[in-house]
Parts: C-alpha cells; structure tokens; sequence
C-alpha cells in the first residue's frame, strides 16, 4: 500500500506508520532491519527489512514462541515489551529487550532477523530499562540503560562483569533522561539520548567521549532534536537511533505522532517510526528537518508491498503483522479448523477485561476502512477498534442482533442495535480523519460502524468521535490495534479486509 502522494523526489514519514515506536536500526551490507516495542502484544517486537530506509516490510517478530514472551495475564495494557536496540555484531544480530512485567531485560540472537530468535538469555544484574548494545575494539560488551548507566556484560550468559556505573543525565533539570544509543563514529564515542518524557516535552540529545565509558561533553547545540512548543504536524519526537548508509550518509529513525483535530490535538495510531537524515559538522551529528514530505535520499526507492490489506486466511500460520493482547494459542485461534477461514473461540473474557479471543492488526492510516465476513452460528464476535481494555468501539454478532458497544473509562454503552439477518454478515468500520488541524471543535476523526449489505451499501449503526480511543485520552503506549473477536463459542472469519483512505 505505497501512499499515493509520494513522488520520485520525495518520500513520506512516518515510514513505518502505526504503532511502532522506540525504533531501533542496525545495518548489515545493503540491507537495514529495524525493531520497534510491542507492550502487551503477543508475538512481539516486530521485525523490520528495508533496502532503502524508506520502504519497510515486516518479516517477523523476535519474540513468536510463548517460551521468548511471558506476558502473564494480568500484564497490564503498556506493561510487556519496551524498547529493543537491534546490533549486527560479530556475523550475526543481537537483540536486547526488557519485558517489564515479569522477566526483565532479555537478550536473544539470530543468524536471520526473520528469525528463529534464540531463546532469551536474562540479565538480572541490568537494572534499568531500554538496554542498548556496543562493543569496543578490544571485545568488552557494554550494556548502556536508561537514567543513564552502564554496565560491562557477557553478552552469552548474561552476567555482569564489574559495577553499574552512572554515564550521564542529559540537560540538568530535564526528566526522563533514557533510550541511550551508543555509537562508535570516527574518533569519539556518541550516546544518543531521548530527555523530557515520550509526550509534547520529548527531544533527542547527544554526547562525545573518547572512550564508551566517557567522560562524556553533551553537545552545546543539544537538544539535536524537538518538535517542543510547535506547531508542528509531527510532535513527540524523540527515542532516536542512528545508522549509516553504503554511500556515507547518516540517518536517524526516531518517534512521532500526528495529533489531529482541535486543541490539544489527539494522536490515535500511537508513537510511528520517521526517517530524517543527520549531517555531521565539527564532530556533532546536525539533524534535517523533519516533516510529513521529505526530499527522496540519493538512491532508487523500492517499493515493496507493505503490510497486505486483505487477508483470506489461506495460510495455516497467520502473518507476522498480526498480534493479540498478552496470548495467541492454537486452542483459541487457528486457520485450521475450516480451510480458508479464521476460527476465534472465546476463552471466556470480554474485551473489557485482560484475558480476551482478539487478534488484530495495528491501524496505520489516518482514514481506512475495516470489514470482514463473520460467521456466528456456533458463537458471538465480530470487529473492534482497541486502544486498550477501558478504551474500544466494537460491533458483535451473534445469531440473534447486531449490536456496537463503546467503552470509554467507566463508561459501557450499547450505542446501536439491528435484528441479524440470517447467514454470515459483513461487519464494517469506516474511520474518517478530520482535514483541519486546527478547528478546535473536532476530534481526530468519526469512526462510523455498521454491516454492509451484499450489494455493497454500508448500513452504518453509529458514527462516534474518534478522541475517546486517543493516547490524549487513554493514556499509555500504545496505538489503535483493529480486529477480530469472540466473546461466546467459536466465531469465523472468511476475509478481513484493511483499505487506506486518502485523508
Ligand atoms: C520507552 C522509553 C520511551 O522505554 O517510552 O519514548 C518507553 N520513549 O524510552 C516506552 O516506549
């Protein structure tokens, strides 16, 4: 689905839309792969290729086997998996990680970073989130975390080899100083930072030193980086890594939003993957505007197919896009039991609550449109737009009505209701963003829920305000996530089918 306003001379950010924050990238002979966090989300930390840095495709997820992920069903929406560093070091690529909810940081290896990932080794004397990888020329592996510390590890066992140390904190009086990068260029070492929190405060900055241990000088032009106090229709940046291309050039991918509508502006695909390039003058790293349209790097664009937008649930594996919150087994959800269609069986929670049948894909455009054919004779489900437990919209079948709920905090209403018709229904979901950045009366968008009929016409049930399923509103770190569900018996899906619409 390459965007439609992208021309040779340009290319469009975010480049990996939806949520995919905190990325990390690493380059090994013409190909890029990137890591992004994936929380509460089973499988997690989607894996990404690109020959290009602009064009993306996901080829796995590092974490796919419940052995990698423990997720326990109390995990809370946000809890899980935070910010991988993703290293080719050494013939092959490592991966550090930390599960929040359980395991701790976690660092696994692979030959390919389609996978199989190894299994995890665990690090229980790293005691700070978002681990980062460096090794130095004599071989000694440095694990640098948030606050910032660092900490000699073997990268085999796990172990720790000799005392935490405190590296740097950033501005004085800046909070949050976290998401350290520590990168070997030319003469120095350079630890790349995030500071002031993942929201409006967000900013990138750097420091040198001559050795990965430091001292290190913070940059007098810091932060490199910020949206801060703008207008601007990316904000948040932040949480940042650099990697280098064949021709020289250097380029950092960092997290954005795109609030929309009035004020304070509501962001609702959660933190996305941008692309900027970085010049390098007197030895600091001089980041290029960054906006929606970018100027095109000096190489041909591929343009491989991104994420499909229908699936017909011919395979007996599901793609690697598709993620279900804390746990995904064979039991609940498979496309063997009926050729050709996704089977869902309740395991008994609603989308209320934490242990619930759903398994979705995450919304990666402003406008899309969702529909699928739904088969309830044997249950009750259907199609839902999920931010976390407190924050959905969703329209469920069963044999008797079709109903759409939304759950908003404390608030659970049956917005609309119809008779079912006889027979499989296609449930639909149009999201519409608004075009004004600026009309303070608006929300980010209508998302308008209904049936279609068999000759196409939607049948909508009820248009709501989009603002409700919003970071602004929910909270977190995560973004919308639209799927399927069962909550009684067992549910089939023929086709679910995701259109990007021109916003
Ligand atoms: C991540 C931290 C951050 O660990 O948010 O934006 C946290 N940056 O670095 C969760 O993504």
């Amino acid at each position: 689905m390459p965007s439609t306003s992208e021309t040779g001379n340009t290319f469009n950010n975010p480049v990996i839309p939806g949520f995919h924050p905190d990325p990390s990238i690493c380059r090994a002979g013409a190909d890029y792969y990137l890591a992004c966090s994936s929380f509460e989300y089973f499988p997690g930390v989607p894996v990404f290729h690109s020959r290009d840095l602009v064009h993306w495709t996901q080829i796995g997820n590092a974490l796919d086997r419940p052995g990698q992920l423990r997720l326990p069903p109390g995990t809370p929406s946000s809890g899980g998996i935070y910010a991988p560093t993703l290293r080719h070091h050494d013939g092959r690529f490592w991966l550090i990680v930390t599960n929040v909810s359980g395991d701790g940081n976690l660092l696994l290896t692979a030959t390919d970073p389609a996978g199989p990932w190894s299994d995890p080794v665990r690090l229980p004397g790293v005691h700070g989130i978002d681990p980062d990888l460096a090794w130095d020329d004599d071989g000694n592996c440095w694990c640098t975390y948030a606050g910032v510390g660092q900490v000699r590890i073997d990268p085999h066992t796990g172990e720790t080899l000799g005392p935490p140390r405190r590296l740097w904190s950033g501005a004085p009086g800046a909070k949050a100083p976290e998401a350290p990068h520590l990168h070997q260029i030319g003469d120095y070492w350079y630890l790349l930072i995030a500071e002031g929190g993942t929201e409006r405060g967000h900013a990138v900055s750097i420091a040198r030193g001559r050795t990965p241990t430091g001292p290190f000088e913070p940059c007098p032009a810091n932060p490199i980086l910020t949206h801060r106090g703008t207008d601007h229709p990316i904000q948040n940046t932040g949480h940042a890594d650099l990697v280098q291309a064949p021709d020289g050039s250097w380029w950092m991918v960092l997290l954005g939003v795109r609030p929309r509508g009035g004020t304070p502006g509501w962001h609702v695909l959660g933190r996305e993957t941008f692309l900027v390039p970085v010049d390098w003058v007197d030895g600091w790293p001089v980041v290029g505007a960054l906006s929606p349209v970018m100027p095109a790097p000096p190489w041909p664009l591929q343009r491989p197919a991104m994420t499909p937008g229908r699936d017909d649930f011919d395979q007996s594996e599901l793609a690697p896009y598709w993620i279900s919150p804390r746990h995904r087994s064979a039991q609940d959800c498979t496309t063997k039991e009926q050729p050709g269609r996704l089977t869902l069986r309740a395991r008994g929670g609603s989308l209320d609550e934490t242990d619930v049948t759903f398994v979705g894909r995450r919304q990666q455009h402003l406008s899309c449109r969702v529909r699928a054919l739904v088969d309830t004779v044997e249950g009750q489900g259907g199609l839902a737009v999920r931010l976390d437990e407190q924050h959905h919209y969703d329209i469920e079948a069963s044999s008797a009505e079709v109903r759409v709920h939304a759950r908003v905090g404390a608030l659970n209403a049956v917005e609309a209701s119809r008779p079912a018709a006889s027979g499989p229904v296609i449930l639909r979901i149009d999201v519409t963003a608004v075009h004004t950045v600026k009309d303070a009366r608006t929300g980010p968008d209508t998302i308008a829920i209904g049936v279609e009929e068999p000759d196409g016409t939607f049948v909508e049930l009820t248009s709501l305000d989009g603002r409700y399923l919003s970071t602004e509103v929910a909270g977190g770190f995560t973004g919308r996530v639209i799927g399927m569900f069962a909550s009684a018996g067992s549910v089939h899906f023929d086709w679910f089918d995701y259109e990007p619409l021109d916003d």
